[in-house]
């Protein structure tokens, strides 16, 4: 076998995981290197650049607990934009020499395990290869594309970007006319771009986000916030069940009365952020009545702010289209005012379904809508489909595409049986869409930092988790959702938005404190659920 460059742990992509697990790591005596396919750290903000983009986590706890970044480092803003997140992104890489271990500009397309060796070999696309013990696939969970089979689209005369490849320079909005389809956080943040300098803009809406305000605030630089603060921050953010600082409360909405619900479901809104959605009564994601509450709230508070009670109806309808909550509910800053302007439209694809594109546009069963630049904010095939480009062979050849084809199927939503040594973060059934990512990663980067060091210490060659563990979590995790609302929705937390793939809840709804419980238990446990070798 020829030589390749070898090393104890290769990881994929240098994002917040990849920055994460470099750094401790590292720190800890491993040799690591990464591979990345963009041309820099950052991940998901290096490839989400389109007119709008910004995070709907607040700083600071949308941040990396690592001292050596966050004491030399202040935001500008409660919910930063895409250019002050790549900022940050070179300056984490700046402080961490990111790019010293990092071959960028590089796609792995293959990972394959080698039970003789008792190692990864990886292969790049420029077919580059590297072994090494350890593999983390750190590729993010919206990182695959998703763009409907519309009929026709390749007839459109105009420009066509889908927001996760939009390109690098700008796309001037100002005086085009625009069609946009989906109104997930993408689209609701392009609206908002775009309403104020465009011709015309369409707004194609099959179903309505029940957007919360953001609340956005500028911070004073020559203020920073107090540093002492963050390393009680950052271990009170994984106390809390999407890794923030608030909660959900301890009671049911019907354990209130109707003018306390309305008191708190007021100074919540107030708020800004997800504070209505994660920090609401306990069971407005498991109970109808109780989500029905914060749903009517929800409406009142926005249909209020559309001047055309037609537009309203389709935008903050009466009756729900999904419980409050099981789709993700975007932050806004002026979303809903878009639609009073005269130049700004909302089409609703279900009283007037899409037909197919034209030269000049789109047609629907309605007529056809003229534009000269489409923006498809359509999604991705989240969470399983960041590994579908990538053909991972575990033992025996075991094809991990194959193995999830029917049903995901992982033990704690970071490891897979018969692909030992590899771990994934901020993917399948972790926490992942409901938590904060960043720490979300916090938690995961010490459960593959404790498990390195327990096979280091104890001469351990290989970790697989067991086909009974697996099988456990995985049926837990659906017991878990028929428990809750989330079944109600058609969203891509359940893999719903992507035609024929299964639909199966996708991610770990018993939030990032008893993940990290159960992290625990399983360490103290001495790894129980794991084969060693
Ligand atoms: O994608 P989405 P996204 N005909 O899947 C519609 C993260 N993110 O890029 O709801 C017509 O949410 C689809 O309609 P429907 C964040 O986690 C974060 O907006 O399926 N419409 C939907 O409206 C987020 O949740 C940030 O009925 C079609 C839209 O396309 C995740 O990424 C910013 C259609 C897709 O919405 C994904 O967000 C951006 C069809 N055939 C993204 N197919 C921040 O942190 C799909 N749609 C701020």
């Amino acid at each position: 076998m020829a030589e390749i460059p070898s090393y104890d742990v290769i990881i994929l992509g240098a994002g917040f995981s990849g920055c994460s697990l470099l750094y401790h790591l590292r720190k800890a005596g491993y040799n690591v290197h990464i591979f990345e396919k963009a041309p820099c750290v950052g991940g998901t903000w290096y490839w989400n650049h389109y007119p709008g983009a910004r995070v709907d986590s607040n700083t600071p706890m949308y941040e990396l607990d690592i001292p050596e970044v966050y004491n030399t480092w202040n935001w500008s803003q409660r919910f930063p934009d895409w250019q002050e997140l790549r900022e940050y992104f070179k300056h984490a890489d700046k402080v961490l020499e990111v790019s010293k271990d990092t071959d960028f500009n590089t796609t792995i397309t293959d990972a394959v395990w080698d039970e003789v060796s008792q190692t990864w070999t990886v292969t790049a696309e420029n077919g580059k290869q590297a072994r090494a013990k350890f593999f983390l696939a750190c590729v993010g969970f919206c990182a695959k594309n998703f763009t409907p089979d519309f009929k026709g689209l390749s007839k459109f005369k105009g420009e066509v970007y889908h927001s996760n490849e939009w390109p690098e320079g700008t796309v001037d909005l100002s005086g085009r006319r625009i069609g946009l389809i989906g109104t997930g956080s993408t689209g609701v943040q392009i609206t908002q771009e775009a309403g104020p300098v465009c011709e015309e803009l369409f707004v194609f809406q099959r179903t309505p986000n029940l957007c919360l305000h953001m609340k956005q605030e500028h911070y004073d630089p020559s203020a920073p916030i107090d540093k002492a603060k963050y390393e009680e921050y950052f271990k009170q953010r994984i106390t809390s069940f999407g890794g923030f600082l608030f909660d959900f409360l301890k009671k049911k909405a019907i354990e209130d009365t109707p003018e306390e619900r309305e008191k708190l479901y007021e100074e919540l809104y107030a708020q800004g952020g997800f504070q209505f959605w994660v920090a609401n009564y306990h069971d407005v994601l498991l109970d109808a009545e109780s989500n029905k509450f914060a749903y009517d709230f929800w409406q009142r508070k926005v249909s209020a702010r559309i001047m055309d009670p037609k537009i309203a109806e389709i935008l903050a309808p009466k009756v729900a289209p999904h419980p409050f909550g099981t789709k993700r509910p975007s932050l806004e800053q002026n979303y809903y005012e878009q639609f009073n302007r005269p130049n700004v439209h909302v089409v609703d694809v279900n009283a007037e379904p899409i037909a197919e594109f034209t030269e000049n546009g789109m047609r629907t069963s309605a007529g056809e809508y003229k534009f000269d630049l489409l923006i498809l904010a359509t999604g991705f095939d989240a969470l399983t489909g960041s590994y579908k480009h990538m053909n991972i062979k575990g033992i025996n050849g075991v094809d991990l595409n194959e193995k999830w084809a029917e049903k995901t199927r992982t033990y704690l939503g970071m490891t897979v049986h018969d692909f030992p040594n590899m771990f994934f973060t901020y993917g399948p059934q972790a926490p992942t869409a409901f938590s904060n990512g960043p720490s979300c990663i916090q938690v995961q980067t010490k459960f593959i930092l404790d498990t390195l060091n327990h096979m280091r210490d104890n001469k351990l060659t290989s970790f697989n988790a067991t086909g009974d563990a697996e099988m456990e979590y995985t049926t837990q995790i659906g017991e878990d959702a028929s428990m809750s609302l989330f079944p109600l929705a058609k969203s891509w937390y359940m893999g719903a938005n992507i035609p024929g793939k299964a639909v199966e809840m996708l991610n770990y709804i018993r939030g990032l404190p008893a993940y990290v419980d159960l992290l625990d238990t399983v360490e103290k446990e001495n790894w129980k659920g794991v084969d060693f070798a």
